[in-house]
This record gives C-alpha cells, sequence and structure tokens, in this order.
C-alpha cells in the first residue's frame, strides 16, 4: 500500500444491517455475528486478508487503476490527462477490492487498513463529477477509450453495450452498501447514493429504453434501496429488468445480452454467464417482494441451469467464446470456460433463492459451488488465479488467459477481485433464521450468537468438515427457549445431486445419524433439513455424523463428452487427478475397484488425499480446488472407465 494515500481515519461503529426484513421471508445470520474458527475456511480467509487484498491494492495502484480516479478529478479542474490500463470497466477493480477489505474489517479490524480504505474513497470521490457520474476513462476523454472494442461514447450513456457505465455503477453500490454496514461511515455510500441519484434522473421516468450493457448494476440499486428505503432504486433496478427483450422501444440485442425476450418469459440460461447470472440474483430479488412472474421464471430458469448446464464443480458458462453458457448439455472439460466470477454469481444466486423458498437444495447446490468452482480459482498463497475453470488441463492448451496454469493477475482481473470480494463473505451463510427457526446452512467450526424471536442463542459448531463428517453443535440460549434448529442435511449425504445432470453410481454413503444430548434422533427431512423443536436449554448438545465414502459420480447421458467417465468425490469435494502424482498411466482407464483415503497434512495446505490400486499401478487423487499450485500439468476430473 501507498502511504500517500493514507488519510486520517474517522471512528469506526461496526454497525452491519443486512437486507430489509421486507424482502425476503428468511434473513441470513449477518457475518458480524460469528466468529470462525474452522480449519479449512479460516486459514483461506486469513491469507485473502493478510495477503491477496494488499495484492490487489497493490496492482491498483501500479497498473494505473487509481491514477484514473485522480486524473478525472484533475480533468474536470481544467487538466488534461489520458487514461491508464485497458479495460473501461478498471475502476470496479478498485470498488470489488474495496468491498473484500470492508467486509474483511468486520471481523479482523485493521485501522491501518480502514485509513487506506478511507484514502481510496477520497480519490473516488475527486474524480466524481459534480452531478454524481462516475466512469473514470469517459471523464478522462470520452472519445479515447481504453480499448478500441470499446467503440464511440462521446456522449454518455450512448453506448451501453460495451461503455460499461452502468456495471461501474453496480460495482459502485455493491462495494459502497458493504462498506458502510460493515464501518457505518458514510463517506462511500454518500459518492454511491449520488451516482445513483444521477441513473435515477435519466433512466427513472425517461423514455431511455436501453439496457446496461453488463447486469451488476441492478442488485447494486436494490442494496441501496435496502439501506435507504429509496424506492426509485429499487424501481430503476425493476425498470432495468423488464426492459430486456421489449422489442416495442427498441432493437432488442439477442439471447447473448439476455435481451430476447421478457426476463419473466426466460426458461433457459443463455449468453454471457456472468452476467446472467447476476440478472437472476436481481430478479430473485424482485421476486422476494412477491412478484409472481418473477418468482416463476427464476425457478424455471434454476431448473435449467442444473439440470442441463452445469459443471459438476458448479462451474456456469461452458464457452470461452463469448464467455458464455453453451447449448443444452454442451459441457466440454478440456475448453469449458467455467469462469471464476460465474461460479461466485450462482452462489449468490443460490443464497438468494434460498432465502425465497427455505428449501436446502439451493444450498445445497451453494455448497458444490463454494467448495470446487469457486475456491478453484485461487491458489493456496492467494496470489495466482485462475480466470477459466476447466476440468482437463494437457498441461499445454493456454485456458487460463494466456496461461496454462495459475497466473498472478489479467488486464481484464475481474476474476481476482472478485474472489477478494466474495471469500470475506462467506460467514454470512452459514446461519439463516425466520423468526424462530434457525437454519444451520454450512458446516465449519464456528461461535455465532444468533438472535431469535424468543431470545438470543449462541450457536459453537465444532467440525473438522469437510475433512470428515463429525459436526458437534453447542446450543446455548439465553434463557430456556422454543425454537427449531434446521439442520441441512446435505445432497451429498443423501446420496443425491441437485438436478438430473449427474448422478453418483456406485455403493452409497451409509445412513447419517443425529442425536441431541447423546439420544438418537430421526425425523422426516422437510425441504432437506432435520428439524429439532425443543425447548433447549444451556448446554444442548446435538451431535452429526455425516459418513463419508468414495463415490464415482456419472454424467447424464446427454452430455456426450462425458460418455463412458465417471468422476470422484469425497464429501463435498470433487476430486481430479494431475499429472505431478499421476507420471505414468495419467492417459489410461481406471477401473474404480477399490479407493482409500489417507489425511496428509503436509500435502496441498492438508488433504484428504484418494488412491485407486488397480491391478497395474496405484492412482492419486486430489481435490480439484488445489490443483495447479505445484505448476502446469495435466489434470483431469473424468476418468476414463
Ligand atoms: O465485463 C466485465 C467482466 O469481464 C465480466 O464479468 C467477465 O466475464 C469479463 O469479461
Ligand atoms: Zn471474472
Amino acid at each position: 500500500m501507498n502511504p500517500r494515500l493514507l488519510i486520517p481515519c474517522l471512528v469506526v461503529s461496526a454497525c452491519f444491517q443486512g437486507v430489509r426484513a421486507s424482502d425476503y421471508p428468511i434473513r441470513p445470520v449477518n457475518l458480524s455475528q460469528v466468529e470462525l474458527t474452522d480449519r479449512f475456511w479460516l486459514p483461506k480467509i486469513r491469507t485473502l486478508q493478510e495477503k491477496t487484498i494488499h495484492y490487489a491494492f497493490a496492482k491498483c495502484e501500479s497498473e494505473g487503476r487509481m491514477d484514473n480516479f485522480v486524473t478525472a478529478g484533475n480533468v474536470l479542474r481544467g487538466c488534461k490527462g489520458r487514461t491508464r490500463g485497458v479495460m473501461p470497466f478498471d475502476d470496479t477493480d478498485v470498488y470489488k477490492t474495496m468491498e473484500g477489505a470492508a467486509y474483511s474489517l468486520i471481523n479482523a479490524p485493521n485501522p491501518a487498513l480502514e485509513n487506506y480504505i478511507d484514502s481510496v474513497i477520497s480519490l473516488i470521490a475527486y474524480g466524481q463529477e459534480p452531478d454524481g457520474y462516475l466512469t473514470t476513462w469517459r471523464t478522462i476523454h470520452p472519445s479515447v477509450p481504453p480499448a478500441n472494442w470499446v467503440g464511440k461514447c462521446e456522449k454518455r450513456w450512448d453506448n451501453l453495450a460495451m461503455s460499461h457505465e452502468l456495471y461501474n455503477s453496480g460495482h459502485l453500490f455493491e462495494a459502497a452498501a458493504a462498506h458502510f454496514w460493515a464501518t457505518g461511515k458514510k463517506n462511500f455510500l454518500d459518492i454511491a447514493l449520488k451516482n445513483a441519484d444521477l441513473l435515477v434522473n435519466v433512466f427513472g421516468d425517461s423514455t431511455i429504453y436501453e439496457v446496461p450493457g453488463h447486469q451488476i448494476v441492478e442488485t447494486g440499486l436494490i442494496k441501496l434501496y435496502q439501506i435507504t428505503g429509496k424506492k426509485a432504486y429499487w424501481q430503476l433496478a425493476k425498470k432495468f429488468l423488464d426492459l430486456r427483450g421489449d422489442a416495442t422501444h427498441r432493437n432488442i440485442r439477442g439471447a447473448y445480452s439476455q435481451d430476447h425476450k421478457p426476463v419473466v418469459e426466460q426458461d433457459e440460461v443463455v449468453g454471457h454467464a456472468v452476467r446472467a447470472v447476476y440478472m437472476y440474483a436481481a430478479m430473485t430479488d424482485i421476486a422476494a417482494t412477491g412478484d409472481e412472474a418473477y418468482r416463476h421464471a427464476v425457478f424455471n430458469l434454476w431448473n435449467n441451469r442444473v439440470e442441463k448446464k452445469m459443471y459438476i464443480t458448479g462451474g456456469l458458462g461452458a464457452l470461452h467464446n463469448g464467455e458464455a453458457f453453451g447449448d443444452n448439455y454442451e459441457l466440454p472439460n478440456l475448453t469449458a470456460y467455467s469462469e471464476t466470477c460465474a461460479a461466485i454469481g450462482g452462489v449468490y444466486w443460490d443464497e438468494r433463492m434460498f432465502r425465497l423458498t427455505g428449501e436446502a437444495k439451493y444450498i445445497d447446490l451453494l455448497e458444490r459451488t463454494l467448495y470446487n468452482g469457486v475456491i478453484s480459482g485461487i491458489s493456496l498463497s492467494g496470489t495466482e488465479f485462475f480466470y477459466p475453470n476447466p476440468l482437463e488441463s494437457d498441461g499445454v492448451y493456454k485456458f487460463n488467459h494466456g496461461h496454462c496454469t495459475r497466473a498472478h493477475w489479467f488486464d481484464c482481473s475481474c476474476c481476482p477481485t472478485n474472489l477478494i470480494r466474495f471469500i470475506p463473505f462467506i460467514p454470512n451463510l452459514i446461519y439463516a433464521t425466520q423468526e424462530d427457526d434457525l437454519y444451520v446452512n454450512l458446516f465449519m467450526a464456528n461461535k455465532a450468537n444468533i438472535a431469535l424471536k424468543s431470545g438470543n442463542v449462541t450457536i459453537e459448531q465444532q467440525t473438522d468438515y469437510p475433512y470428515n463428517g463429525q459436526i458437534r453443535i453447542l446450543v446455548e440460549p439465553e434463557k430456556q427457549q422454543a425454537f427449531t434448529l434446521k439442520i441441512r442435511i446435505p445432497a451429498w449425504v443423501r446420496n443425491e445431486i441437485p438436478g438430473n445432470l449427474y448422478a453418483y453410481n456406485n455403493e452409497a454413503c451409509p445412513p447419517y445419524t443425529v442425536s441431541v444430548n447423546g439420544k438418537k434422533r430421526t425425523g422426516t427431512l422437510h425441504a432437506g433439513y432435520l428439524e429439532l423443536a425443543r425447548n433447549w436449554k444451556k448446554g444442548d448438545v446435538v451431535e452429526l455424523h455425516f459418513p463419508m465414502a468414495v463415490r464415482t459420480v456419472v454424467a447424464n447421458e446427454k452430455v456426450t463428452e462425458d460418455a463412458g467417465k465417471y468422476a470422484i468425490e469425497y464429501g463435498p469435494l470433487v476430486y481430479c487427478m494431475e499429472e505431478t502424482d499421476n507420471p505414468a498411466g495419467f492417459d489410461g482407464s481406471i477401473v474404480p475397484q477399490s479407493f482409500t483415503v489417507n489425511w496428509k497434512p503436509e500435502l496441498l495446505g492438508g488433504i484428504n488425499r484418494i488412491t485407486e490400486k488397480s491391478s497395474e499401478r496405484e492412482y492419486v487423487f486430489i481435490p480439484y480446488h488445489t490443483w495447479s499450485n505445484r505448476g502446469a500439468g495435466k489434470m483431469k476430473v473424468f476418468l476414463n472407465f
């Protein structure tokens, strides 16, 4: 970090508020209430806090992303200047890093980082036009975009398909909302509100019918509405959504832009994958306000995603060409795009679908994506990244934007900064509440203070999940109180995978067990949850045992790419085979006969290594998310029978 950027900080009051109660029936338990102690997740979050955030801010400085705000401010004050960087959305890398840094402050207070963020906020304010407009490259020189593909943007909003002006606004809103929730300070939020008010004035009641080129302004506006209660923000978000596919007012752009028909009629996930999932998340926000047409559409879209277009890792978007979804069942392995940002967007969407419905299947998919297709995007060191996340590598093809292994950064660094934005937010996904129902959605060691209608309760999880399936939940209500603990019994424990695209095909995991204070409990699941309703008292203990077994998985026969192949899973983790562990016999068939699981604390940060000993040789498998931490080489998830 550059000390030149440091300015004195104001007093912090952590006031993480979450969303308005009225939007969704179920509320998340905010990460400010959760103290993580987990052996799997805490080191990842710490690495991000201690290394990745600083690394990304330094990149934003050295590559001119910070300077662009200063140059824009100078131009506004009569100087001349030119944009540094190559993307019209370079501003968003600053915003996304700020968002992750803000979330990180909640559980890891860091005055130096907070001062630094404040100094960046002052730069951003300096580069904002007096009426609230904020896209630095256009302020600096509207006819000189940072890349030729952006095209002419002499007038504001004239070329929304390419200019990324509204994408810049969207990430600004998301980051400013996070910063306000994390710190209680309004300095960043004020910049965002000024920009949002400009958008409302320009697009609100106007006859401009164009839609954002890259969605995210919609969820960003809704977050500002959740903070301020200003309905105009919500209305503009809905207007942007409703305008898609509206052929009466303009030339619609087609399926690539999710603009081929009205969103409420869309039933297939199509086009640019990141834009699509951000849009489906926003549509779910609208559905949560009681709009039946939106509700119907998000169910259809989600079903299409899990039944026809999802990688086993939860990854989304099969094609490099256009960073887009392929046709139904088109899921190549070697050339899979599966962009890290799309997986993160998928998690944001799933979390909303859960809060809309209370159904565990959305968290089942969220978990699959989180443990596989999201964290594959970042190296164990925290400073190397995947943009695409293929399911196979020949060790030669440069799938990762010019690299055949992880890269330190990209000209378009959307994925590294999206990981920064998302990973510190993960503790927000563990629990949720609805009156006196307490959902336990994810399993990681932590202690949380949770407010229920009947009173406050402390929940402590002791577990080594996903290394094993043993979980102890200590329940400490303030007083003896009646509530229902809704424990998600993961799909993998029930020998199921959401959608019918993939299926387990070897011997099932043994049945799970649950006990309360040592007494075995059984019961039918409701929407994927085991419901434990009782008068809870201090010292109550719930013990879960989810037996893990090495499972083989086959894809639906319509996925031609995976015909005659199988993948390996253990608990929530998808496994893969890397050449470095298997220098001989990598390309041959492997008969899945007998697997052994061994805990290897020294390998890849600590993993359960799986071996299969066929008659000829031993094969070694590692968790998919840990591949490519030992240099370039071949890798595959799907193996030949
Ligand atoms: O256009 C902004 C971001 O860059 C997209 O979300 C990514 O897919 C990459 O194209
Ligand atoms: Zn990306």
